[in-house]
């Protein structure tokens, strides 16, 4: 199919992370996409078609096949779309951003979900402390500007969570995870990630996600 009839549709809903990780590979790539908003209250059977075991966005559709999982999209896009390179070529380095990309959903996302999303003081006190340590590798790890160089790649794409959405978590729960004094270069990081012109036209609206999620913080049942 020549390239000016491919079709690419994205379902998605647009302040989700994972979604945006999709969003800004697309843009990235400069390909064009049809972006089809979910209500993830009644979702649509397009959603269920293409991905009925998770039934979760982001789900590409690209030329009717359809792709889920924000990391595996993130490397369709890659290997479909040519020019501004996401993953390294080189094995291990692709090996190593895999493993990176992992951490952060496994491991920092897990412990992050833990922290924010629970009424009990004990069980938040655990959940930041997991996030910290979790966050100090990651730390660790960052030696350029961004993960990938002077360029962004897979890992700063995958982290884009810490750099947009975990500030916000912080607000509305009122802690503190990626300070300048705690992650001093993860916190310049996030700055220029989010500063970054194809990530910044690639991120929802803050007061309304910030809106969403002191709504979704205040329903979190109290605990016994
Ligand atoms: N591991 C998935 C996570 C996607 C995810 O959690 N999506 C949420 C929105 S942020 C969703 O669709 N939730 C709907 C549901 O769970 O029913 C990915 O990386 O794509
Ligand atoms: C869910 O969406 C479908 C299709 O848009 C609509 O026909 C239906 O009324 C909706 N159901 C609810 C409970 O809102
Ligand atoms: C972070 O950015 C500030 C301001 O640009 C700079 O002074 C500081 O050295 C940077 N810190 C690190 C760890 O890169």
């Amino acid at each position: 199919m020549a390239r000016n009839q491919e079709e690419v549709k994205l379902l998605g809903v647009r302040g989700s992370p994972f979604v945006c990780r999709v969003i800004i590979a697309l843009k990235l790539k400069g390909v064009e996409y049809e972006f089809i908003e979910e209500n993830l209250g009644n979702k649509s059977d397009l959603l269920i078609k293409y991905n009925p075991i998770y039934k979760k966005v982001p789900v590409l559709v690209h030329n009717e096949k359809g792709v889920s999982e924000s990391l595996v999209i993130v490397e369709y896009i890659d290997e479909t779309w040519k020019g501004n390179p996401i993953l390294p070529i080189e094995p291990y380095h692709k090996a190593l951003a895999r493993f990176w990309t992992k951490f952060i959903d496994d491991k920092i996302f897990a412990a992050i979900r833990k922290a924010l999303f629970t009424k009990d003081e004990k069980e938040r006190e655990e959940g930041i402390e997991e996030s910290l340590e979790a966050l100090q590798f990651l730390e660790n790890e960052l030696k350029d500007k961004f993960f990938g160089g002077d360029e962004i790649n897979f890992v700063d794409i995958a982290a884009a969570i810490i750099a947009f959405w975990v500030p916000i978590f912080e607000e509305v729960v009122g802690i503190e995870l990626v300070t300048s004094v705690k992650f001093p270069k993860l916190y310049n990081w996030s700055q220029e990630l989010i500063n970054h012109p194809i990530v910044k036209e690639s991120l929802p609206s803050r007061d309304p996600l910030l809106a969403y999620f002191k709504g979704l913080f205040a329903n979190i049942p109290a605990s016994k």
